[in-house]
């Protein structure tokens, strides 16, 4: 309205997680412009901070879940385990934003519910849920993550009729905040990273857990335990050689990727060399660490799981359970692991139930009913049902770009999402989408320092009265050519929410670069040196 003051920044930040955070002191340290950090949570964290469901824990190694130049951070406050807890990596992220002084910058509890680029002045007008407040900006950019919009099931009578409690595993304000689930009986639907960890918390804790799992994964353990003295020692000492490791590796999870193929070693070395990964844990190191056809030959990818169903067969001891957690997919989903998992099935306070047999049939007051007519009578449900990845993140933001085209209009188009370099999209000037389509999969902070530095030297090029803008042709090529590093894997063959299977309706299509992390920055690298190509810049 007229009498609403209008506030002016360069560049105005959505989300105050790992990239909004580093985003924000990037520009305030190189290029010293005005911007501000929007989020609608009251604290930082991202999604690290809605995500605070019992065990909810890192599958990365702390040394290497953390902002690479934060060397001082890293030796001042140590980490205790190999695996950052939720609460543990909200801290470190509320730390780094203490030290340098960058709250200053964060407005909380403010939703970003839209924005529209004007053609007349070169800016974004951002629309936000606060009242009597008008942002306008040069430069926008979107660190919303690739996980934040919650995916429920639609189960008939979900909505009214349960008398329990009902969470979804992302709602932090919806979990109670003195969480006590003693005495409670506790239905988990969903078996991802999220549920299967979720489980194994609250199996220890609760009267009763029933998993309700609809496709069953393959979970490996994640080998959680305290870093020894003289193990922080030798981080400490390697950093900078462990973080070069990480920077021209393809998952950058820290450790070297194999190469030697499946078959090139004998049946014993074979099951060596995977009992030996088994036995140190991660899931990521299992898939890409221990061969290097596991995701590009069938062949190669059913050894991997031949051994995780006899490690299933040797654990589970009730011979139904066991059937039932037995995935019948390649092993090809972004991989998961978690200490004790099929152990817990054997505990006499936990149950299994297939919806793949046995489908919800409706949620009664007392509980949730599947179709044989079984009901599963429960003081708490529990949706660890995941999200709407990478474009659903925008579904409830209206971008409006050049002539009032809508982003979430443009990746629905048929051959979408795109982007150029994962963050850039033709007919949407100065907007940048961290983590927007085809960003690299890879363990997160890594990929996001790459696209933070880029975007921030790409500012810095086009300078506060400039506009920048993806080319057509550039996003098709950069798009096909993520596309292509799928089509030569088995990638494909699994339904996770990388390829939007596990939302309702969702058209199954690659969201990200597989590539890995090393190629993604050498293409990075090689647009800047090439004046940026791609990109049309003119100015205001
Ligand atoms: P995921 O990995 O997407 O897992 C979601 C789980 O919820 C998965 O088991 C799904 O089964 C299940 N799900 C989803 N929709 C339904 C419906 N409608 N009915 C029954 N079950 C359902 O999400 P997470 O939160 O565990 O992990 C996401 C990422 O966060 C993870 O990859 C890490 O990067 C951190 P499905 O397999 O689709 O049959």
């Amino acid at each position: 309205t007229a009498t609403t003051p209008t506030q002016y920044y360069t560049a105005i930040i959505v989300g105050a997680g790992f990239a909004g955070i580093h985003q924000l002191h990037t520009l305030r340290r190189h290029l010293n412009i005005s911007a501000v950090l929007l989020d609608s949570a009251p604290d930082v964290g991202g999604t690290w901070y809605w995500n605070n469901y019992p065990g909810a824990t890192s599958d990365v190694h702390s040394h290497v879940y953390r902002y690479s130049w934060d060397k001082e951070l890293l030796q001042s406050s140590p980490w205790e385990n190999w695996y950052l807890t939720q609460p543990e990596v909200q801290r470190y992220l509320a730390s780094v934003v203490d030290k340098h002084d960058l709250r200053r910058d964060i407005q909380f509890d403010t939703e970003v519910t839209g924005a529209t680029w004007s053609e007349e002045t070169s800016m974004w007008t951002v629309k936000t849920t606060t009242e009597n407040e008008v942002f306008t900006c040069r430069f926008l950019i979107t660190a919303l993550g690739a996980l934040s919009r919650k995916n429920y099931p639609d189960i008939k009578g979900m909505r009214d009729v349960f008398k329990g409690d009902m969470y979804h595993t992302a709602s932090r304000r919806t979990w109670p905040s003195a969480r006590d689930f003693r005495g409670k009986r506790v239905g988990i639907v969903g078996n991802g990273s999220t549920g299967s960890q979720l489980l194994v918390a609250l199996a220890k804790e609760a009267k009763h857990v029933t998993s309700f799992q609809r496709t069953p994964q393959w979970n490996v353990p994640n080998g959680n335990r305290r870093v020894t003295s003289q193990e922080r020692e030798e981080v400490n000492k390697k950093y900078d050689e462990i973080w070069e490791g990480v920077r021209n590796s393809a998952v950058a999870f820290g450790f070297p990727e194999a190469t030697t193929s499946t078959f090139s070693v004998d049946e014993e070395e074979r099951t060596r060399r995977f009992q030996e990964a088994w036995d140190q844990g991660n899931g990521f190191r299992f898939m890409f660490g221990v061969f290097g056809d596991t995701t590009t030959d069938r062949r190669a990818n059913e050894a991997a799981c031949g051994f995780i169903r006899g490690k299933i067969e040797e654990i589970v001891k009730d011979p139904e359970t066991r059937r039932k957690l037995v995935p019948n997919e390649p092993y090809a989903r972004r991989p998961i692991c978690n200490d004790g998992y099929y152990e817990t099935f054997n505990r006499e306070n936990v149950a299994l139930v297939s919806l793949r047999e046995t489908p919800f049939a409706e949620v009664t007051e007392r509980g949730v009913k599947t179709a044989d007519g079984v009901e599963h009578v429960l003081d708490v449900l529990v949706f660890a049902t995941g999200f709407d990845a990478v474009t659903g993140s925008y579904l409830d933001l209206d971008i409006r770009g050049r002539g009032g085209k809508s982003l979430n209009g443009h990746w629905e188009e048929p051959s979408r999402p795109s982007s150029y370099l994962g963050f850039s999209c033709a007919g949407f000037p100065n907007l940048f989408t961290i983590s927007g389509p085809h960003h690299p999969f890879t363990n997160a902070p890594p990929q996001i320092e790459a696209q933070v530095e880029f975007i921030t030297g790409l500012v810095e090029v086009v300078g506060e009265e400039g506009v920048v803008e993806a080319r057509e042709e550039a996003e098709e090529r950069f798009t096909d050519l993520s596309n292509r590093f799928v089509e030569g894997s088995i990638f494909h063959e699994a339904r996770g929410w990388v390829f939007g299977d596990n939302v309702d309706g969702k058209t199954h299509r690659n969201s990200l670069w597989f590539g890995g992390l090393k190629k993604y920055r050498e293409y990075l690298a090689s647009v800047k040196e090439n004046g940026y190509e791609g990109y049309t810049v003119t100015r205001v």
